[in-house]
């Protein structure tokens, strides 16, 4: 017998200091429905505590949200409550569930696993529990019914975005002062998909199970300003950040236009939005920069044209048109940061990521940002990484530890010593390439084993860029300890 406390409790491992739109839009959805609902982050308190705070809750239905290397910690957290007696729904959502939903759904104590966009699928979902009704033919829900499941149909893509309501952003209390890491910030987003099928990013496949549906769509500009302005007077926000991956690479001249002119009267804020390099146009880049842009994340990615085309499948971009899009980033004053991967599942790792170093020299960014490879289920990568040997079939998922793009590298390759001096190398590529004269003493430094030293480097170096260095926020005692008890978790946990 299910309780019918018409209570929704959301749970998520960790927010990383960021907003989860997914869940907070989800939220919006759960409070329209007449539900009252309430956040718990697993890793923010001792697990106990976690339970005890989701058993004192009573709620009817649990919504859990999780990245693939998050799911092993959520679905733990959910077979405890699940043994604790307690009587609730559960349902899973996010790209974890999306594409493993058959290996998924083994687990007797998921209730309802959510494919693709979760807006349409939760509000029929929530709506026909808080009636009474049943709730087995939602299209995109896979639903356990007895022994069996039944497995409704994906359906399509929300067409028209701009009837999804406004992310509450009540949800996830952020202390702007303090717990933010960019300074009072809030992430935004103008559209969603992206046509392109990097090897390492789900969206090869997302868009593939969508293939009948428009994959790049955007809300008008009136629902974006209406969004910002509501939050402008709800907060008291210094910065935006578009997290789309390239909206401003693909939306209409046009509206760029309208949009800039619109954000300039009614927002004022500066803001950071990313591009695709190839996308990069010099009358977008003004207009945009008028109108508040200060910060571009670009994807450099890899330096070796031949290992971006055929491993990391980054389509047609050159390393001419990354330097092309560079100077007119520069050249307009926008604080450019280039991101990159290393460790590339390549027979000499270290040489190309020394290319990719030299590139990054090349482009002058403001500040650029290395990880290594972490490989998801699910991505042409993995495949063509268990292929090749570079990993077990399950062996990152089984071993219930996160991989992290900031450590080690988590494939294994046959040459061990450029693996490791290509690990060490990552703790020192930033600093190379803001100071280029330190790169021979570097690649003496990498000869060494690895070492906590130079992860200490790599991650005080990290840290600053990521909070006062592009940001602008003001130095504090109380941010640099935050920063230090960060980096202590973090280094515990990995
Ligand atoms: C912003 C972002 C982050 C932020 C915030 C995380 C977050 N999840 O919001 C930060 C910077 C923290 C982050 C970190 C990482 N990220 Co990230 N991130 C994104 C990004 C660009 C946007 C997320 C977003 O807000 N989307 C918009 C919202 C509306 O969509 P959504 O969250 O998917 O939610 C919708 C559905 O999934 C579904 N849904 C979601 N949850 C639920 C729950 C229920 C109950 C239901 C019914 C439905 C449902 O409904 C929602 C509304 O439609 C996505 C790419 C993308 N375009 O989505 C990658 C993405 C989520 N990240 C990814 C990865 C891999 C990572 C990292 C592991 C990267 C790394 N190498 O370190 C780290 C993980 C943290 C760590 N261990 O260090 C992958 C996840 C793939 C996977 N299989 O899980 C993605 C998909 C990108 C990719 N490379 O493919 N990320
Ligand atoms: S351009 Fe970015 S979002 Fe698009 S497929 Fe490549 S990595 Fe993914």
């Amino acid at each position: 017998m299910i309780n019918s406390s018409n209570k929704i409790l959301f749970v998520i491992l960790d927010n990383y200091k960021f907003e989860r739109l997914g869940i907070q839009l989800l939220s919006s959805i759960a409070l329209e429905e007449g539900y009252e609902r309430e956040l718990c982050i697993i890793n923010s308190m001792p697990l106990e505590e976690a339970l005890k705070k989701a058993e004192a809750y009573q709620p009817q239905i649990v919504a859990y949200s999780a990245m693939t290397y998050e799911n092993t910690g959520v679905q733990q957290f959910n077979k405890l409550l699940k043994q604790s007696g307690m009587t609730f729904i559960s349902i899973f959502g996010g790209h974890h569930y999306t594409f493993n939903p058959e290996e998924i759904i083994r687990d007797n104590n998921i209730d309802a696993l959510c494919l693709g966009e979760g807006e349409v699928a939760f509000r029929k979902f929530i709506q026909a529990v808080r009636d009474e009704q049943e709730y087995h033919q939602i299209e995109k829900l896979w639903v356990r019914n007895g022994d069996g499941v039944i497995k409704n149909p994906v359906g399509s893509l929300i067409s028209n975005l701009d009837i999804i309501p406004f992310p509450d952003r009540n949800l996830i209390s952020l202390d702007l002062d303090k717990d933010h890491m960019q300074g009072k910030s809030m992430a935004i987003m103008f559209g969603r998909g992206c046509p392109h099928k990097c090897s390492y990013c789900f969206n090869t496949n997302y868009n593939a199970l969508f293939r009948d549906s428009r994959i790049l769509r955007f809300r008008s500009v009136n629902n974006m300003i209406e969004e910002l302005k509501h939050i402008t007077t709800e907060y008291d926000i210094e910065i935006f950040i578009f997290y789309d991956d390239d909206c401003f690479s693909y939306l209409p001249k046009k509206t760029i236009k309208e949009f800039c002119e619109r954000y300039k009267k009614e927002i004022k804020k500066p803001f950071v939005a990313q591009f695709r390099p190839e996308k990069v146009n010099e009358d977008t880049v003004v207009m945009l920069k008028d109108a508040g842009l200060f910060l571009s994340p670009v994807g450099v990615e890899c330096g070796n044209e031949e290992v971006a085309d055929k491993v990391l499948q980054r389509g047609r971009v050159t390393n001419k048109d990354i330097i092309k899009a560079f100077e007119i980033l520069n050249k307009h004053s926008i604080r450019t940061w280039a991101m990159n991967i290393m460790v590339l599942p390549v027979e000499d790792p270290l040489s190309v990521d020394l290319e990719t170093i030299k590139l990054n020299i090349k482009l002058k960014p403001f500040w650029s940002q290395f990880n290594i490879l972490v490989p998801i289920p699910k991505t042409p990568i993995w495949d063509y990484l268990t292929t090749k040997g570079y990993i077990g079939e399950d062996s990152l998922l089984s071993s219930n530890k996160l991989p992290s793009g900031f450590t080690t590298t988590t494939l294994n390759f046959k040459n061990v010593k450029l693996a490791s001096r290509a690990n060490n190398l990552h703790k020192f590529a930033g600093i190379a390439v803001k100071f280029p004269f330190l790169l021979p003493l570097v690649r003496i430094l990498i000869l060494f084993p690895p070492n906590r030293l130079y992860q200490y480097i790599f991650l005080f170096w990290y840290g600053y860029w990521k909070t006062i260095g592009s940001y602008n926020q003001k130095f504090s005692l109380a941010l640099f300890f935050n920063g230090i008890k960060a980096i202590r978790k973090y280094l515990r946990r990995y």
